[in-house]
């Protein structure tokens, strides 16, 4: 079996001891970063999948997610390569009511290695401390929040219509994303930008401040 099976393998029974040996191990065979993230994604979507079949639950998708952790912290030195700060601030955070972070840390992973200085306020962040942030730190160009329940979808609407009634608005850039998050519902909610995943969440950031 390969070894990118064997880390995916591991991310979906949540081998936490084991994941990043096992990436450590890709790497030295030439898999290369991205591959070997897009298998540990992967593998969170197989876990996602038996969740939702009720054939795991919550603790299991905590383990999982807690394995894909430790095997990002082994990658996170050959996926960020940018020089942190050169493009200014980025504030991230989850939405209020919504734990989810992996998604998010790697997008606040790459935003860093696209130039930014990231600002992460980790997740269940409610609406106020997105703002207090804006304003004690006025250089900011990037607001970035994540959702991944269709639950939180209205938590990200109220954020972002509340950064949209601040002054500091014609300054900032506003970014979402997540699972259920559509161009259309980021259209629909007044942000700048939605996209799909982390790699381009860092392309549009950019793009964003040039
Ligand atoms: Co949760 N969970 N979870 N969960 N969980 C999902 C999201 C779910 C789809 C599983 C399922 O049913 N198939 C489902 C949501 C269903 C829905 O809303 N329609 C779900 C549920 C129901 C729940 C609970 C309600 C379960 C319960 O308690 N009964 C509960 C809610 C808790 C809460 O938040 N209040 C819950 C809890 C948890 C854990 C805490 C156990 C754990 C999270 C641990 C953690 O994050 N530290 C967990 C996990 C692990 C998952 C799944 C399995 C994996 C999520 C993940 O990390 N994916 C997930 C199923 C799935 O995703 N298929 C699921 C990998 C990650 C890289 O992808 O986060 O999508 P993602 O991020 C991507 C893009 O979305 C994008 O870029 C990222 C990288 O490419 N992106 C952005 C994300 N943010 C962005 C921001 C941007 C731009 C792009 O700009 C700012």
């Amino acid at each position: 079996m390969s070894k990118l099976q064997d880390v995916e393998n591991a991310v979906v029974s949540g081998k936490s001891k084991l994941v990043a040996g096992l990436v450590q191990e890709a790497l030295d065979e030439g898999c290369s970063a991205p591959d070997i993230l897009n298998g540990m994604i992967n593998a969170m979507g197989i876990v996602g999948e038996r969740f939702k079949k009720n054939e795991i639950f919550v603790p299991e998708m905590l383990v999982a997610a807690r394995a894909m952790k430790k095997g990002v912290d082994v990658l996170k030195p050959h996926l960020a390569s940018g020089s942190a700060g050169v493009c200014g601030k980025a504030i991230i955070g989850t939405v209020a009511g919504d734990l989810h972070d992996i998604g998010k840390n790697l997008v606040a992973m790459m935003i860093e290695s696209a130039g930014f200085e990231v600002i992460d306020l980790g997740v269940d962040v409610p609406v106020e401390k997105f703002i207090e942030t804006v304003k004690a730190n006025p250089d900011v160009k990037i607001v970035g929040c994540s959702a991944l329940l269709t639950t939180t979808m209205p938590a990200l609407k109220s954020t972002v219509e509340a950064l949209n009634a601040e002054d500091f608005r014609s300054h900032i850039k506003v970014m979402v994303g997540g699972a259920p998050i559509t161009q259309e519902f980021a259209n629909e909610i007044g942000a700048d930008a939605y996209t799909p995943d982390a790699a381009s969440a860092a392309q549009k950031a950019k793009e964003l401040v040039a």
